[in-house]
């Protein structure tokens, strides 16, 4: 047992496994130079119920909550100021559905690229709680909608 003890404790990645959220396969969308604007997409797994209230990474002056859908044929995105997680309830931020965006990128990123993303979670009784996801950059092209659609909220 102590053994066991030591050994999580030594474990980074036992470390996260001890936070009620983890996430996992986690990337950004390359971007172009002079794009100011791009989408972070992972799968987040609560242990119990709580929200992500809010993001921060040193390649971005802030960061936001999104959701798209489609309504009446248009592809719509707004600024959701939480996102709900339930317990055992796999969600996923992906392309066409909820997302982040990192605006104010103090830099490009290029595919390949890891950038650690901090999420700060809300559980009941303002408790809160962070990690730290390493997420790739993958290319540009692919299912998700044309970084363009940022420029128009
Ligand atoms: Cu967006």
């Amino acid at each position: 047992m102590k053994q066991l003890l030591l050994a999580a404790l030594l474990a980074p990645a036992c470390v996260l496994a001890n936070a009620q959220v983890s996430a996992s396969d986690a990337w950004i969308r390359a971007t172009v130079i002079q794009q100011k604007a791009t989408g972070v997409f992972m799968q987040l797994n609560a242990k119990s119920d709580t929200r992500l209230v809010e993001i921060r990474s040193s390649v971005a002056s802030a960061a936001e909550m999104h959701q798209m859908s489609f309504e009446n044929n248009v592809m719509r995105m707004r600024q959701v100021s939480a996102i709900e997680l339930r317990a055992a309830t796999p969600v996923a931020l992906a392309p066409g559905g909820y997302h982040i965006m990192l605006l104010g990128l103090t830099q490009p990123l290029v595919v390949g690229q890891h950038v650690p993303i901090t999420l700060v979670f809300e559980a009941r009784g303002k408790r809160r709680e962070s990690i730290v996801v390493d997420a790739v950059v993958r290319p540009l092209t692919g299912s998700a909608p044309a970084p363009a659609a940022h420029t128009q909220h």
